[in-house]
């Protein structure tokens, strides 16, 4: 059994699409971030990052005691290893996949990341803080449109690659992008995007409060953050 903690965030769903797909049996435990569950202290002893998700994999494959695992990059190249699936298992079509997933996760996801941020929480609006991450998104957009050119998914057969990016073109038009501008990126979404599994994955998302009104208190813990936010209360 594997517990995800989860919220359901882009972040998030990377690794719901992961388990949808795999048919792994899967518990989810709720970490509501609006509400500072990320500091609890059992919570950062597995995630010291204090962000979700993490992973807490109680039938790890070498038979020991449980293994947690922060990061999504991470946990989705846990559970790709763990079931020999969403990763090729050659050396150069492997390479590929960590790639562009490395690629999702130092680039796509932070870029896109504070693109929702300045565009859509920043209590004042900063016209160069917004125009650098909504071009700095269109570029990425660009960058995975010409690699989508000649195949149909990132790096071959439907990968993680493809489970890191997707979530986070979800939100598109938030962030200032028209997939009409990327013909090829727009068919690969289309593709995900009616996968049963992705299909699922989204559907669970639903059992959460997915748009809480952003109370003073919830800005404050989660834009809020200092050092001193990771000290036990
Ligand atoms: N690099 C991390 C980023 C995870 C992340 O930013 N998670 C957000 C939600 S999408 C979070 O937990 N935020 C809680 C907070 O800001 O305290 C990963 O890829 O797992």
């Amino acid at each position: 059994m594997i517990d995800l903690y989860y919220w359901p965030t882009p972040n998030g769903h990377k690794l719901t699409l992961f388990l949808e797909e795999s048919g792994l049996p899967y518990r989810l435990v709720p970490v509501d971030i609006g509400k500072g569950e990320q500091f609890k202290p059992a919570f950062l002893a597995i995630s010291p990052n204090n962000r979700m998700p993490a992973l807490v994999d109680h039938t790890p494959t070498d038979g020991g005691a449980p293994i947690s695992v922060f990061e999504s990059g991470a946990i989705l190249l846990y559970l790709a290893q763990k079931t020999e699936q969403f990763i090729p298992q050659d050396v150069r079509a492997s390479t590929e996949v960590t790639e562009w997933l490395f690629w999702q996760v130092g680039g796509l996801g932070p870029m896109a990341g504070q693109n929702h941020h300045f565009s859509r929480y920043a209590p004042e609006k900063i016209p160069y803080a917004i125009e650098r991450y909504v071009k700095e998104t269109n570029r990425l957009y660009g960058v995975l449109n010409k690699r989508l050119a000649d195949r149909e998914f990132i790096a071959g057969a439907y990968s993680i690659a493809d489970m890191a990016s997707y979530p986070w073109v979800v939100p598109h038009e938030a962030q200032g992008q028209n997939l009409a501008d990327f013909p090829h990126l727009r068919r690969w979404f289309e593709a995900i995007k009616s996968r049963p599994a992705t299909v699922r994955a989204y559907e669970l998302a639903k059992n959460f409060d997915t748009n809480p009104v952003m109370t003073e208190e919830r800005r404050k813990i989660l834009f809020g953050q200092s050092s001193a936010s990771l000290e036990p209360k």
